[in-house]
């Protein structure tokens, strides 16, 4: 390994919805974290990680940090978000470039007893109608902190993310790797299939039903030419349960489809996916669920 090798870890936070894991997945070059446009997608702390000669950049992607909620899934949330500021060598700080809002105050709040550097990332250029309105705001933004850097992207343009990426990689200490150079996250494989699941369940359900459903996997049997996988899809009352099945079986079946060609792309075998959709009561709000649901 080469000696003079940079690594570090790079925190990813912000409130949810402003593209945390779109930027994950566009840094490690490959999708990685799920994402929607439903805020609270990521659940769980992500590793993404990009391996060169001469560095290995680890990214950690987390759950979007708000106040509103006070459900035990929340708090559980909030905690892993929060709790990647003490340990990352580098932090980045996404907002909304067309909004403030009073969860980012929160999150700067954190962040003033951190000793890393942390950078700010105005997300979302490409929806400001007037783009003179960016220095302004970059001006009134570098107020409230010390920022290493104030960097304006556009996550879903891939705008500005090569400066970005510069700017992270110059600030990773030296070191050696700490993964093996052909790894690109930390979590498994069922981990992977359960959350493209759930992404394809937020993509597909409407507004309320993809805070209260999880991703269960339940038996993975492989033979030479197909991967057989049974998933449990829970939800917490009995009502949401026709909701997620459709008309039909109209919207399970969507889901599945979809879900099936990732987890295709994901494996580079063929799948056979079924889902189940089960009631466990109030589970979001139960310590003892969420464990055994693996939120813990
Ligand atoms: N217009 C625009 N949309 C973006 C941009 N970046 C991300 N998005 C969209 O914003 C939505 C949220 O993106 P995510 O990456 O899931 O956001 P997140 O911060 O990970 O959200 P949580 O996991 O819920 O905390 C998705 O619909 C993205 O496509 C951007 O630069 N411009
Ligand atoms: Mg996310």
């Amino acid at each position: 390994m080469n000696p003079t090798s940079h690594c570090g870890y790079t925190a990813i936070i912000g409130r949810p919805n402003v593209g945390k894991s779109t930027l994950l997945n566009l840094l490690v070059r490959q999708k990685i974290s799920i994402t929607s446009d439903k805020p609270q997608t990521t659940r769980s702390q992500i590793l993404g990680i990009r391996t060169d000669a001469d560095y290995q950049a680890i990214f950690i992607d987390t759950p979007g940090i708000h106040q509103a909620e006070k459900r035990a899934m929340n708090r559980y949330m909030n905690r892993l978000a929060t709790s990647v500021i003490l340990d990352a060598d580098v932090i980045v700080f996404m907002v909304d470039a067309t909004r403030w809002y009073e969860d980012d105050d929160l999150i700067l709040e954190k962040l003033r007893n951190t000793k890393a550097p942390v950078i700010l990332v105005i997300n979302k250029i490409d929806k400001l109608k007037d783009k003179a309105s960016l220095l302004p705001l970059i001006q009134k933004l570098s107020e409230k902190f010390q920022f290493r850097h104030v960097i304006p992207i556009s996550a879903a343009k891939n705008e500005n993310i090569d400066q970005l990426e510069k700017e992270i990689l110059h600030l990773l200490p030296e070191g050696p790797h700490l993964f093996p150079d052909e790894q690109v996250t930390d979590k498994t494989e069922r981990f992977q299939i359960a959350e493209l699941i759930r992404e394809k369940l937020i993509r597909v359900t409407g507004q309320e039903v993809p805070y209260s459903t999880t991703v269960q996997i339940e038996s993975i049997k492989e033979d030479d030419k197909l991967v057989n996988i049974s998933a449990i899809i829970w939800v917490e009352r009995e009502g949401q349960k026709p909701i997620v099945i459709g008309k039909d079986g109209e919207r399970l079946k969507k889901v599945g489809t979809q879900a099936r060609k990732d987890i295709e792309k994901l494996l580079n075998k063929k799948v056979f996916l079924r889902l189940w959709v089960k009631v466990k009561d109030s589970w979001t709000d139960d310590d003892r669920a969420l464990k055994s649901l693996g939120y813990e």
